[in-house]
């Protein structure tokens, strides 16, 4: 698919997630280009249709500053008991729901964001859906303090571990930390990997999202614009 074509779902899929909004709720706005065409459809709905949210957070400052450009007042999640909704795009989607996320490197905030959520909705075009979670590397945020050691572990472990880079420098996240891309392709067991990362000391947050997705929107080449949940 080309890219005109895939922005084309992207802005689909988005607008139909947008049409799902109620006002009066607490909203979790994701990371990433679909959610971006979301939240340009949230803007309208506020201008036109008087949309008003009760609160909203967000998984980055790029979604943030468009939040406020269209005249939203972002809060801390902290701030917020509970969402009611959150909405955000994904890398791949396994057709049981669970998914690869963190491409953009927002992964630590896009999994508070989700579990502090009632439910979570998943915006993608068809080209991020897998029968097995795989097909992208898996990102694992690290603390710099241990990451040398955790990048040697991986290795010994066989998950060709790889480091996200800007240039010639090292991703640094939102946090101050590095990010270590998983290139073990397709993923053979997630629960288990997850387990492994969760126990990994220096490990922050990884791209692994098992048991978190309610409903999926997923835009397809074919027009049709599913609603799974
Ligand atoms: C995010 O959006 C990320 O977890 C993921 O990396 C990305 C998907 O991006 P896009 O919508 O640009 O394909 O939520």
């Amino acid at each position: 698919m080309d890219k005109q074509a895939q922005d084309k779902l992207k802005e689909q899929a988005g607008v139909k997630a947008a049409s799902l909004v109620k006002s009066g709720m607490k909203l979790g706005v994701g990371t990433g280009s679909t959610v971006a065409y979301l939240i340009a459809e949230l803007g309208r709905r506020k201008k036109e249709e008087g949309l008003e949210l009760a609160a909203i957070a967000t998984t980055s400052s790029r979604s943030k500053k468009q939040l406020e450009d269209q005249g939203f007042m972002v809060t801390e999640l902290a701030a917020i008991d509970q969402l009611d909704l959150t909405i955000d795009g994904a890398d791949r989607l396994a057709t049981n729901f669970d998914g690869i996320k963190g491409g953009g490197g927002a992964l630590t905030m896009e999994k508070n964001v989700a579990i502090n959520s009632k439910r979570v909705m998943w915006i993608v075009d068809e080209s991020k859906l897998v029968d097995r979670l795989g097909g992208f590397p898996l990102p694992v945020e690290v603390l710099p303090v241990s990451c040398e050691q955790n990048f040697r572990r991986f290795q010994a472990e066989g998950l060709k571990p790889a480091w996200r880079m800007a240039g010639n420098q090292r991703f640094v996240t939102h946090y101050g930390n590095y990010l270590i891309d998983l290139k073990v392709d397709p993923i053979p067991v997630p629960h288990s990997l997850a387990a492994y990362l969760d126990q990994t000391v220096g490990v922050v947050e990884h791209g692994l999202f098992l048991d978190m997705c309610d409903e999926v929107i997923i835009a397809h080449t074919s027009g049709a614009i599913e609603d799974r949940q």
